[in-house]
């Protein structure tokens, strides 16, 4: 075992998913090592005992340095005396399969090794989060105590050793710890197969029914590969970018109407198929689309949960309730209320929702940000949720844009939409989301975009179960009408700021209405108050989704 000297770097304060940089920042010496072992020493803490008991789970979406960072974490796990340590073959592990290992495994913890959506190469980005013991994200008291571990380090555990080959599957030893190599997708296929009925889903493509799903060149590929071509016997060729690539062949792995191009373009032409789907760099996010039809991630995830009871297996005795971040659409709500489950409001980031899940409070959540997951395990999961769509098109036997308009008929539409305004200048993106955050008091009562103010305020969460605070997580505008206006700066980025506008209008209308017509109020009304123009320059956002 070898101890080495570092000093600490000032920028490791985990985001809203773990810490992300460029990939050259990563490289730096040190700077990797600084951050895992600022994880063992607090998690060490937390536990109050070694690690001689403990099993550790590694891997990663295959992105530039993907590998290289693994052997760093291998050595460094075992100088820091695990007993095991489970990595994926190659170094592959979607987040959601990361999840699936941890809780079937028993392991104290894993590190994923991704940012996600977040472009990869060596010009890009890399990014690594530590995922607790039931599976899920590190909750804030963890990474709080995790950054404090990172400004005070002061030397990291490594060995002497080799790189150790992570290409075949089998255990070897490093110094005495036991590191494994396994199959990517053996835990979280199982984790599919006792949720779905995998057999009528057959038998709905053996019916002709035609599907593409785009991996987008990130580590979806083998997963879809696996578990819908040759589980569930759709034609060869329905998985498009299926090979993890180093820099996902130059594309953003983003499942959103701009990014999955490919995609929107094959379900948008004559003789489509019945379903396109894509999922992000590490496997967690989803796009739904029809023919000629997208399917926003809030209207996903109220479809899922008018539906789950009766078109999957694993949820035939209902939903205990449903969950959502702050920003994403009330659709799920009005489902929960005719369901009569409750329905939580969370902020943004998935490690909200563990708590939840755990103490059996709610079984399916959602995030606008195309996630969408249950407590199958504690992370979102992009796969899961094709797998939930293709159970209830076997099960109504109606298009996807069929099945979405029933929803409205039924519900009622969420008219939705996020801007997002990327690379503001960070003094002036803070200073505009301040100078919002003073004017709200005064805002109560006011007129808005055609209605008025009800409520304004800076959101706060306290978690039902463990009564932890989590302050200022959104601005948000509620209006008479029943319409929402809600504005945050981005955690996830790597250059600049980026804010997040997001709007909604509810219409029971039947859901036929223009989206832009209904939500343009909302939108221009959102931009005068923040000045987005005086202040950042801005008169369009960089994406819409
Ligand atoms: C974004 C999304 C958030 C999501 C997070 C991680 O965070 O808004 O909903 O949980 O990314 O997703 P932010 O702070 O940039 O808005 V992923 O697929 O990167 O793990
Ligand atoms: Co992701």
């Amino acid at each position: 075992m070898k101890t080495i000297s570092t000093t600490p770097f000032a920028d490791q304060r985990p985001g809203t998913s773990g810490l992300r940089k460029k990939t050259r920042i990563f490289m730096q010496p040190g700077y990797l090592e600084n951050f895992v072992q600022a994880v063992f020493n607090s998690v060490r803490e937390e536990i109050g005992a070694g690690f001689g008991a403990e099993t550790l789970v590694v891997g990663g979406d295959g992105r530039y340095h993907n590998r290289a960072a693994v052997q760093t974490i291998l050595r460094m796990a075992a100088a820091n005396g695990f007993a095991r340590v489970l990595v994926g073959r190659g170094g592959i592990l979607s987040t959601p399969a990361v999840s699936a290992v941890i809780r079937r495994r028993n392991a104290l913890g894993g590190l994923v090794l991704s940012a996600s959506h977040n472009p990869g190469g060596v010009d890009a980005d890399f990014g690594i989060k530590y995922n607790v013991r039931n599976g899920g994200p590190a909750p804030e008291s963890v990474t709080a105590r995790i950054y404090e571990e990172t400004l005070k380090i002061t030397h990291y555990l490594t060995l002497d050793h080799s790189d150790v080959d992570i290409e075949r599957e089998g255990s070897l030893r490093l110094g005495d710890t036991e590191v494994t190599i396994i199959d990517p997708l053996a835990d979280y296929t199982a984790v599919m197969e006792e949720l779905f009925d995998f057999e009528a889903l057959r038998a709905l493509f053996q019916s002709g029914f035609r599907m593409q799903f785009d991996a987008m060149s990130a580590v979806t590929g083998p997963y879809a590969r696996h578990i819908l071509e040759e589980r569930l016997g759709a034609e060869a060729g329905t998985v498009i970018n299926g090979t993890p690539l180093e820099d996902f062949g130059g594309h953003h792995p983003d499942p959103n109407l701009a990014h999955a191009a490919q995609l929107v373009e094959a379900m948008n032409k004559d003789g489509a198929p019945d379903l396109g789907a894509a999922c992000d760099g590490d496997g967690d996010r989803n796009l739904i689309l029809g023919q000629n039809f997208f399917v926003t991630p809030g209207d996903s995830l109220a479809v899922i949960c008018e539906h789950a009871q009766s078109a999957i297996p694993g949820y035939r005795t209902g939903l205990a309730g449903v969950a959502r971040s702050m920003p994403t659409s009330t659709a799920a709500d009005r489902v929960a209320e005719t369901l009569g489950i409750p329905a939580y409001e969370t902020p943004t980031g998935w490690k909200f929702f563990g708590n939840l899940m755990d103490a059996g409070l709610c079984t399916i959540c959602g995030e606008e940000s195309f996630g969408t997951g249950s407590n199958h395990v504690r992370e979102k999961d992009g796969l899961w949720a094709v797998l939930c769509w293709l159970s209830i098109l076997a099960t109504t036997r109606k298009p996807v844009g069929e099945v979405v308009r029933e929803h409205w008929r039924r519900f009622g539409r969420s008219y939705y939409q996020r801007h997002d305004y990327e690379g503001l200048e960070v003094a002036a993106a803070s200073a505009m989301v301040d100078a919002l955050r003073d004017k709200l008091q005064t805002l109560n009562g006011a007129e808005f975009a055609g209605s008025r103010v009800a409520w304004a305020d800076d959101f706060s969460y306290t978690d039902p179960v463990d009564g932890s605070v989590s302050a200022r997580q959104g601005l948000r505008i509620l209006l008479e009408d029943g319409s929402r206006i809600i504005c945050r700066l981005s955690g996830t980025g790597t250059e600049g700021a980026t804010l997040r506008l997001y709007v909604e209008r509810y219409l029971a209308d039947g859901g036929e209405g223009a989206i832009e017509e209904v939500v343009a109020p909302l939108v221009n009304a959102a931009g005068q108050l923040l000045e987005l123009r005086e202040r950042c320059g801005r008169d369009a956002p960089t994406i819409i989704t």
